[in-house]
């Protein structure tokens, strides 16, 4: 498998920890010197954007969906359910990190590490709206899907949680969110990404 990647985002961040945590070999390119706009580029990801998962014959661009192929291909009932509610529970928390993660924490960072303009106080809102529900769900439970494992919705949803204080988002308000962090980073295959919260570092 290859995967396009760029060691600095969260997008690409997830599917190197499914990668991983799932013991799958991969080879990395990072598409360097704006090669993510190139015509050949182009053919894999129309968007010109990271990542992009070629398997064989198979291309996947954008991060859920990468996944969630990985996850029906290669994971297991525990990663992956097959039970269809179980299913639905991960896909909706696939949805959360292509919406309110995606507009709420993953804006705040672009805008103040890379300086991308953006409307502040609607991203500031999403994000202080998003940590509400995630620490009322992670305070009854361990795993953004109830149960005793973690599934690919955590990997989902984890990157641009960890990296919001590259945002200038306190998580301190968020024990439990914070608790679930850890979690997510003592799992075996855990690789660390630049500029993310650490539980060992606030221990
Ligand atoms: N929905 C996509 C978003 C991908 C995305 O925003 N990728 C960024 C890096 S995190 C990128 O390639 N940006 C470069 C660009 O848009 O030119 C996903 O989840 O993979």
């Amino acid at each position: 498998m290859k995967l396009y990647h760029f060691p600095l985002s969260g997008n690409s961040h997830k599917v190197r920890l499914a990668l991983s945590m799932l013991g799958l070999p991969y080879e990395a390119e990072v598409p360097s010197g704006g090669a993510h706009k190139a015509p050949e580029f182009l053919k894999l990801n129309p968007f010109g954007q990271v990542p992009v998962l070629v398997d064989g014959a198979v291309v996947v661009r954008d991060s859920q969906a990468i996944l969630a192929y990985l996850g029906q291909r290669y994971g297991g009932d525990a990663w992956w359910p097959r039970e269809a509610g179980r299913l639905a529970q991960v896909v909706a928390w696939l949805s959360t990190a292509a919406n309110e993660v995606a507009h709420g924490p993953n804006l705040l960072r672009l805008h103040h590490k890379f300086g991308r303009p953006i409307d502040l106080a609607a991203a500031q809102a999403r994000t202080a709206a998003l940590l509400a529900v995630l620490e009322g769900v992670l305070a009854s439970q361990a795993w953004l899907v109830d149960g005793a494992a973690p599934t690919l919705a955590d990997l989902a949803v984890y990157p641009y949680i960890a990296l919001a204080p590259e945002g200038q988002v306190d998580l301190s308000p968020y024990p439990a969110v914070q608790a679930w962090l850890g979690r997510v980073q003592a799992l075996p295959g855990h690789g660390d990404m630049p500029g993310t919260w650490s539980a060992k570092r606030a221990a």
